[in-house]
């Protein structure tokens, strides 16, 4: 079997390429919805690959910007068992999207066949589905076209969140083993999960989750239905039919980097809050203290929040050589990498920022932690400990009900990618479990104070992460510069690296207090915009730092 040429041809006439040079980055393509037609349709035909080099399994495509403002869009492919795009493929994808003649398409599509010895007479199925974005349905419908183009078939799920369509391809790929191919089914299988450990236990206070006026926000409330008196929740901002709200002054990244509360609440002390991002894979939790004061509980918070549970339920249960282990970004704060080793003494893995690195490093313990600061993540457990808990028979009460909690965990946690509906609903079985207030489970450690900003630069690509983005290889000096001043401050770090979904740099800074993180970033931001490329108006809050790294202005 050939590549039908002429199919190809005519229907990539319907989405030129325009002139922009597109990166297959953290998280999929992602750049302004209105320059991505023709990378949708490259995406179709490459799903299409994928799905014939896995025998016909379906392959899954979210259209999705995640919490980047409504005008953004994206979209990243989804392997048959819900894992993100294996990353040898993210080289194709590129090379797929920056084709600009049917002749270059036709050529990159040649090259994966022969590459990846990839049979054109296998079948092809792909799911796809997006958020609430507008320019999504014309995206969806680009893609579909990059899927005919190869023959292969296509069936759009509609609106889902990300983790949603995640879950979905697995099941599809596990013959419902993994549960209901539904949305329905995704709901049912929560709620069950999640009555089977808070049944009979004392309630908590009502949770009010901020949806970022995203698809998180319907979501959420369609869970609640199961979930009836198990759960009270109450969703504020939920309007997903004014496009341009969607994370505006709301959402999880708007929480976790401006470490402030959304718009839409009347924040009281003792007030249990939590904030979704745009495609719901991510979550944070936030409160005020009696005092008034806004109180983060990040994805740090949460990975310890589950290890030590689970830590604990593994000890109860008297299930042997399950080994636990946590994996973090540089992101991560440094009390929350101190209170794992030390206190709970967890191992603890690095790796570069995007979920998908992360996930790797997880599967290879048997109960594998792992979040992003941001609060994407999830608990990864290995085929063996699964087993382990449905073939342990429990001799006391106590071990009985330790092992039908795990049991239920591993029902509750989305086992393909973070997903913050699943993440909720776990963090609430914990504390209800542990009948814990928010206050008394951020008092697990004391974040050290923290900041993060981002710099527009002429060419981010010129920054090159090592060392799991703790260190810059290049621009050549950097790194040297950023060193000398964060050996100023108690406690202080701070690392530089290249968005994977923004053209710009971040900086990150970390210190024993608030004015010390806000300065130390200044600083280096200001020593990258001055002397790396910074790009339009210099923000007024960068600092000048002369020849020898003393600050000037
Ligand atoms: P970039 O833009 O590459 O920093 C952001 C997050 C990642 C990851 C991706 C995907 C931070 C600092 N960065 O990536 O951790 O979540 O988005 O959504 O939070
Ligand atoms: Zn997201």
């Amino acid at each position: 079997m050939t590549l039908d040429k002429a199919k190809i041809n005519g229907l990539f006439a319907k989405h030129p390429k325009l002139d922009v040079t597109y990166t297959y980055g953290t998280a999929g393509f992602r750049t302004k919805g209105d320059v991505l037609d023709s990378v949708m349709f490259s995406v179709g035909l490459l799903a299409v690959l994928r799905s014939k080099k896995h025998a016909g399994k379906v392959i899954g495509a979210m259209v999705t910007a995640s919490h980047n403002p409504a005008v953004d869009n994206g979209v990243k492919l989804v392997e048959p068992m819900g894992e993100m795009l294996a990353q040898s493929w993210e080289t194709y994808a590129t090379v797929l999207a920056n084709a600009a003649t049917t002749d270059a398409l036709v050529a990159g599509l040649e090259d994966i066949v022969k590459k990846e010895q990839i049979d054109l007479a296998q079948p092809a199925n792909v799911i796809i589905a997006r958020d609430t974005r507008p320019s999504g349905t014309a995206l969806v419908a680009a893609l579909t076209d990059g899927v005919s183009a190869l023959g292969g078939k296509i069936t759009d799920k509609g609106l889902l969140t990300t983790p949603q369509l995640h879950y979905i391809t697995r099941c599809l790929n596990t013959n419902g083993a993994y549960g209901e191919p539904t949305e329905e089914g995704y709901y049912k299988k929560l709620a069950d999960a999640f009555k089977r450990i808070v049944t009979g236990k004392p309630k908590l206070s009502p949770l009010y989750v901020d949806g970022a006026n995203g698809i998180g926000a319907p979501a959420l409330q369609k869970l609640a239905k199961h979930l009836s008196s198990d759960l009270s929740v109450n969703v504020v901002n939920d309007d997903t039919a004014t496009a341009s709200k969607l994370n505006l002054k709301s959402g999880a990244d708007f929480v976790k980097v401006g470490q402030k509360k959304p718009d839409g609440f009347d924040l009281k002390p003792g007030m249990r809050c939590a904030s979704l991002d745009g495609d719901a894979d991510r979550i944070v939790f936030w409160y005020a203290n009696q005092e008034g004061t806004f109180k983060l509980l990040d994805g740090d918070k949460i990975a310890t929040l589950a290890a030590s549970f689970i830590m604990e339920l593994v000890k109860e249960a008297k299930v042997p050589n399950i080994n636990v282990g946590l994996v973090q970004t540089a992101y991560a704060n440094g009390s929350a990498t101190a209170y794992v080793k030390d206190t709970l003494q967890v191992p603890v893995v690095f790796t570069a920022t995007g979920v998908k690195h992360l996930h790797h490093a997880a599967e290879e313990f048997d109960v594998g932690v792992y979040f992003e600061a941001n609060g994407h993540g999830t608990v990864l457990f290995s085929p063996a400990a699964i087993k382990a808990f449905h073939t342990t028979d429990g001799s006391t009460d106590a071990q009985k009900r330790a092992l039908e909690t795990l049991r239920a965990l591993t029902d509750l946690i989305n086992q393909t990618v973070g997903d913050a509906l699943s993440d909720l609903l776990m963090v609430e079985a914990i504390l209800v479990s542990k009948n814990k207030s928010f206050s008394e489970w951020d008092s697990d450690y004391s974040d050290l104070a923290s900041r993060l900003e981002k710099v527009t630069v002429s060419n981010r690509l010129e920054f090159v992460a090592v060392k799991a983005d703790t260190e810059l290889s290049k621009p050549e000096g950097l790194q040297a510069k950023i060193n000398q001043q964060m050996a100023k401050f108690k406690h202080g770090r701070s690392f530089v690296r290249p968005s994977g979904t923004e053209d710009v740099v971040r900086v990150y800074a970390e210190a024993a207090t608030q004015a010390d993180a806000d300065l130390l970033a200044a600083i280096v931001c200001g020593i990258i915009f001055d002397h790396h490329g910074g790009v339009g108006t210099r923000p007024a809050g960068f600092k000048k730092v002369d020849k020898d790294g003393n600050v000037v202005a």
